[in-house]
């Protein structure tokens, strides 16, 4: 058995959660936020038989879509007058950041 953590954009995680149930697979939705950006994201929780993990990952990365994105730094820079200035950054949002662990058992009690 292996665990699929997902982390995905909002936009992304109705669609991901949609297919990945058609498909028969079983997810949970967890409400996070990236450390960096300090905006909400979504992780799914996908736990799965070994052989069925590349079908999971084929999924995600059908549905999950890349963008790029404008943001305003979370971080801003001291200028020389003291004042802080937040600045913004071009990221590549969306996509999927996706951790496959073993697991060691999993128990339906
Ligand atoms: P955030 O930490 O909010 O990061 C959002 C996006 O900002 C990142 O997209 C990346 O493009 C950019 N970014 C992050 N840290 C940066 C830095 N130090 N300097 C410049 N740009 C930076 P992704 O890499 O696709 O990550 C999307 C979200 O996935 C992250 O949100 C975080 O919640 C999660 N994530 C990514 N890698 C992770 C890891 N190794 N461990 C745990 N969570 C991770």
């Amino acid at each position: 058995m292996k665990l699929v953590i997902a982390i995905v954009q909002d936009d992304d995680a109705s669609d991901l959660i949609e297919v990945i149930t058609d498909k028969d697979f079983r997810v949970t939705k967890l409400a996070t936020t990236g450390g960096f950006l300090k905006a909400g994201n979504t992780t799914l929780l996908i736990g799965v038989e070994k052989e069925k993990v590349d079908e999971v990952l084929a999924i995600i990365k059908d549905v999950c879509k890349s963008r790029k994105q404008i943001v305003t730094s979370p971080s801003p820079v001291a200028g020389s007058t003291g004042v802080y200035m937040p600045f913004p950054i071009e990221v590549d949002a969306g996509g999927a950041n996706v951790f496959v662990v073993d697991v060691d058992k999993y128990i339906k009690l």
